[in-house]
């Protein structure tokens, strides 16, 4: 299918601007936008997709920062639409850098061709759906404008960085970055006074980089966190046959975990067993790399209760063995969440960071940060002097990015209103009053490509059934999405990711309402309500 211009008059009655009209509109050329683009492309749509950056990528194309890398097995996170693809490229290591994964994601857009469908440096900075000839209307920060029947926001979960909003950080004269927009170019640090603040799964990862190039490093810590060993490796051409041989039964292994992930629980409960056989499954799973010994671990770790804190209690003395001050070592054992509660971060090394001399770890939790100075960062006990700040601070996850874009539905409600005290949605994919609208950031979490493949083969169907049944529009029912959003709140309850103040229930943003983001359900069990909500003519959506 072709797109078309549109002749739209402009406020100078003498000029007409020709706007471009696609049937579908992709914001984002990460991961999900990628394979958006190609599945509604297959299909025979014509689609543009819009994209910030100036490469494809998102996640992958931002993420510059020193030590960025995958916490999936590498060959677990590659698309699987093509078997083609899947033979050609070889992964390096059994979790792949930064840089391999944009090479990839590169590698995608030009085998497939994708790039002449995306414009690069085009930040979509409002949306709106015009209620008589059912489009959505989308401007870019440079003026530029498009419109789709159907637009699907590929923008991603973690993609809008949150800063501290600390008083005076105009003034500050050294360099400074948040770790989601690392200068392509690189960070001076070589020598330097740095001081990183934010010890989550980015600043873990940074840190234990970086460490080995400053000249002085200061961390401040706010929250101490269960890292465990990612224990990375090359892949070996052995191994590289085998995964190559065997990638169906892997995806078959990964669509019937929980989160996607390669790894299954352990069908037994941690306290079934005599304390003897725990530890014996606890260190052998410890030695193991990645998630397994997280994912693979008794089911009930994974459960607030006595075995997640059996398990809390193994990894804090794990912490505790490698950190050669005991003091410094109890500041970097977490005790105020459970296990699991948060994203486990993988390291290589960080705990030894700690045991270097030009290495300090600040508490910022008894010793809050007042402010930047020009010379460093000053907290309620000290000024530390700093040539750099680096802030790994995270996300305003989720709503962030859909925030950032001015979304107009029917009658002109804006989502950012409408999720305002947490997303208000059907699936986490659609939600009333914004027809043809696909939320695809807002419904995918866990290993993320495993997550992402299905639910954009599910959209693209039902944009197809909209088309091929004479419809125009789609959109959850009120009554489809109050019920979800029950769901996720009473189901979320129960689940362990709601239990600490993290990204995953908005807690980590002041003033943010605390709202479980994501779906609570596993994997698996969205898959089979989607197929059934397709199966039953797309229950609960109004089709129109
Ligand atoms: O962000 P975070 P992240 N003063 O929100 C601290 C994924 N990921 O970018 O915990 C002082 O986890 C904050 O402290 P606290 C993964 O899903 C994957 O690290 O709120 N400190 C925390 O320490 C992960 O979950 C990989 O008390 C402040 C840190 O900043 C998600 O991304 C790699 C502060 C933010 O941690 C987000 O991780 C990296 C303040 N005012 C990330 N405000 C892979 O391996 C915030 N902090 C694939």
């Amino acid at each position: 299918m072709r797109s078309s211009r549109q002749q739209m008059p402009t406020a100078n009655a003498e000029q007409v601007e020709e706007i471009e009209q696609f049937d579908a509109i992709i914001i984002g050329a990460g991961v999900t936008g990628l394979y958006a683009l190609y599945r509604l492309r297959e299909l025979g749509l014509s689609v543009q997709a819009f994209e910030d950056g100036g490469g494809v990528g998102g996640t992958w194309y931002w993420n510059r920062y020193p030590g960025c890398r995958f916490d999936s097995e590498s060959y677990t996170y590659g698309y699987s639409f093509s078997e083609e693809l899947l033979q050609e490229w070889d992964w390096k290591e059994l979790y792949s850098g930064q840089p391999e994964n944009e090479r990839y994601l590169n590698y995608v857009a030009d085998k497939f061709d994708l790039r002449r469908h995306i414009r690069f440096n085009s930040r979509v900075v409002s949306a709106v759906f015009n209620e008589d000839e059912n489009l959505w209307q989308v401007e870019l920060e440079d003026g530029h404008r498009a419109r789709g029947q159907f637009l699907i926001t590929a923008i991603g979960i973690l993609s809008a960085g949150y800063i501290p909003n600390f008083e005076g950080l105009d003034s500050f004269k050294g360099d400074w970055c948040h770790t989601g927009r690392w200068p392509a170019e690189g960070m001076e640090l070589a020598g330097k006074r740095a001081g990183v603040i934010g010890t989550g799964a980015t600043g873990v990862q940074l840190i234990t980089e970086i460490a080995k190039e400053v000249g002085h490093l200061t961390v401040f810590q706010r929250t101490a966190n269960y890292c465990a060993p990612l224990r990375n490796r090359p892949i070996d051409p052995e191994t590289q046959r085998k995964i190559k041989a065997n990638y169906p039964e892997i995806f078959k292994k990964c669509n019937e975990t929980a989160g996607s992930f390669v790894h299954d629980f352990d069908r037994r409960s941690a306290m079934s067993v005599s304390p003897e056989e725990r530890l014996e499954q606890y260190e052998r799973l410890w030695t193991e790399p990645g998630f397994k010994k997280w994912l693979s671990n008794f089911y009930d770790v994974m459960m607030p209760g006595e075995a997640n804190e059996d398990y809390a209690e193994f990894v804090r003395n794990k912490i505790r063995e490698r950190v050669k001050d005991p003091v410094v070592a109890e500041k970097l054992v977490p005790k105020d969440h459970m296990f699991g509660s948060k994203r486990l971060p993988c390291e290589s090394g960080y705990y030894e960071v700690y045991n270097q001399d030009n290495v300090l770890l600040v508490d910022v939790r008894e010793a809050p940060i007042e402010c930047i100075t020009p010379n460093g960062l000053k907290t309620t006990d000290a000024e530390y002097e700093l040539d750099v700040i680096i802030f790994a601070t995270g996300y305003d996850a989720v709503t962030g990015s859909l925030n950032k874009i001015d979304i107009h539905g029917v009658g002109g409600q804006t989502l950012k209103d409408k999720f305002a005290k947490g997303p208000r949605t059907y699936m986490g994919i659609s939600s009333a009053g914004f027809p043809n609208l696909f939320t695809i950031n807002a419904a995918s979490v866990g290993n993320f490509v495993r997550a992402c493949e299905p639910l954009v083969d599910w959209v693209s169907e039902a944009v197809c059934y909209v088309r091929d049944h004479g419809y125009t529009r789609i959109s959850a029912t009120p009554e489809a999405e109050a019920e979800w959003t029950a769901h996720v709140s009473e189901a979320g309850a129960k689940i362990l990711r709601t239990q600490a103040n993290s990204w995953f229930v908005g807690a980590n943003i002041p003033g943010k309402a605390r709202v479980l983001l994501t779906s609570p359900d596993t994997a698996p069990v969205m898959r089979a309500k989607r197929a059934e909500v397709a199966a039953n003519g797309y229950e609960g959506f109004l089709l129109q």
